[in-house]
């Protein structure tokens, strides 16, 4: 197999902060155990193939600037199979010298569209075939699948949600392919976007019937994943917008009132993608701890947006502090179980080397470790914890108690109430718990 990452000729080795080798980890050590359990298997890395692979640099004012040889932009009159098998190769090698444990796709990266579904499934199958081999040779698996259910044109008004069921029954005849297809691979999860399901207008939309339409679409999902013994999470990924104007997976609280409205509550999960979470108002931190709240937390698409832009940029997480407040409430919530972190994360056009796509990784995990220590650490040395509890001791109290477990009325807290003097207000302390982050920040090794 000709090899396309030959500036790499080993796999990307830990050496420590100290390093200055930028083809090296600093901070991920795969090995090195963190609160009870090795790095690789708390952050369980997987490399998105889309922005990866798939994405040759183009944006909506010019052409793509990638190198990326197997691209139809470059390759205009290869077998699109060919291609896609070139691909393959170059994703593979990448992974397995990265050191990637995972690694996710769309139905639609490893296999072109063949034109009628008939073609585009036995394309899928070819691809997954090999694709189960690369996984036999080099160990690494398949962290999530899912279905393009965005780009065709057939859905330019969504797929579950679109005002015509022929539409809807294509979206549900790809899925199910799809999730065969993940189920075949062993895939750990299936992660369902609604890329297009939203709208632009309500002055052409009916919210209730896309909603059920929706519900129904997931149920059915679900009915399919048992009845294939696929044991895998589904997984939704809550987006505020972009590409339609609203989405109805805005963000987790949405996701979690849409589940119990149908009562799927219980059969999925979400998977929380940082640069989402900010596009929605909402700290990367917020969006984990509303999803562990409901029971519904399930994987991460790890990136960054931009404090000045206001679309997906999907850059690679480079902040230790907000990583380690999003790592803080994973952890503390016992890690992940079948989700782990996928970068959905894509170099910016100019990025041009081969060796570029190690760098934004390299700098995406090592954020990510740090980020997990900052947290290990937090956690082992208990100060915000304390903080907490201390802060609401009074619900532990006699009061408190009995306001929760309902012995005390309004009119009794009323009565109760008449002769009393103001409550002790108390400082919240929020710049000095900040200060307690800063030092772990500034502090692990
Ligand atoms: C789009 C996005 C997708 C999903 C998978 O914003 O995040 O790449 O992760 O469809
Ligand atoms: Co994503």
């Amino acid at each position: 197999m000709t090899e396309f990452f030959t500036d790499v000729t080993e796999r990307i080795p830990f050496e420590g902060p100290d390093s200055d080798n930028p083809l090296a980890f600093h901070w991920y050590d795969a090995d090195r155990v963190v609160a009870g359990r090795r790095m690789e298997d708390h952050l369980r890395f997987a490399v998105c193939y889309w922005h990866s692979f798939n994405w040759d640099g183009f944006d909506i004012f010019g052409a793509g600037t990638l190198d990326r040889p197997w691209h139809p932009t470059f390759a205009p009159t290869a077998d699109p199979l060919d291609a896609a098998k070139a691909k393959m190769n170059a994703a593979f090698e990448f992974f397995a010298k990265l050191g990637a444990p995972f690694y996710c796709f769309h139905d639609r990266d490893i296999a072109p569209d063949g034109g009628s579904f008939k073609e585009s499934a036995a394309r899928l199958d070819e691809m997954v075939d090999l694709a189960a081999e690369h996984q036999q040779r080099t160990g690494v698996q398949l962290l999530w699948g899912t279905a393009n259910l965005f780009s065709h044109p057939r859905y330019q008004a969504g797929a579950a949600t679109n005002p015509d069921p022929e539409v809807f029954a294509y979206a549900a005849a790809q899925v199910a392919h799809c999730l065969d297809a993940t189920h075949r691979l062993g895939g750990h999860n299936y992660v369902l976007w609604g890329g297009r399901e939203g709208y632009e207008t309500l002055l052409n939309t009916d919210l209730r019937r896309e909603l059920d339409q929706l519900a129904r679409f997931l149920s059915m999902v679900v009915e399919h994943k048992q009845r294939i013994g696929f044991a895998g999470a589904i997984l939704i990924e809550p987006k505020p917008f972009e590409p339609t104007k609203h989405q109805y997976d805005y963000d987790v609280a949405a996701v979690y009132a849409f589940l119990q409205r149908y009562d799927l509550v219980d059969e999925i999960k979400v998977n929380i993608e940082v640069n989402h979470a900010t596009l929605s108002g909402h700290d990367f931190a917020h969006e984990i701890a509303a999803a562990v709240d409901a029971g519904i937390f399930g994987s991460v698409d790890a990136n960054a947006g931009d404090d000045r832009l206001g679309w997906d940029l999907d850059r690679f997480p480079m902040s230790v502090e907000q990583m380690s407040l999003g790592m803080l409430e994973i952890v503390g919530a016992g890690g992940f179980t079948t989700g782990g972190l996928n970068f959905d994360s894509k170099l910016r056009r100019q990025s041009i080397d081969r060796n570029d796509l190690f760098h934004g990784h390299i700098g995406g995990m090592d954020t990510m470790a740090r980020a997990l220590l900052v947290a290990a650490a937090i956690l082992e040395g208990g100060e915000l914890a304390a903080n907490r509890a201390a802060r609401y001791t009074g619900w532990d109290g006699e009061l408190g108690r009995s306001i929760l477990d309902g012995t005390i009325d309004l009119a009794a807290l009323h009565d109760r109430t008449v002769d009393r003097g103001e409550p002790v207000r108390v400082s919240g302390g929020q710049e000095r718990l900040e200060n307690i982050v800063a030092r772990y920040v500034a502090r692990v090794r």
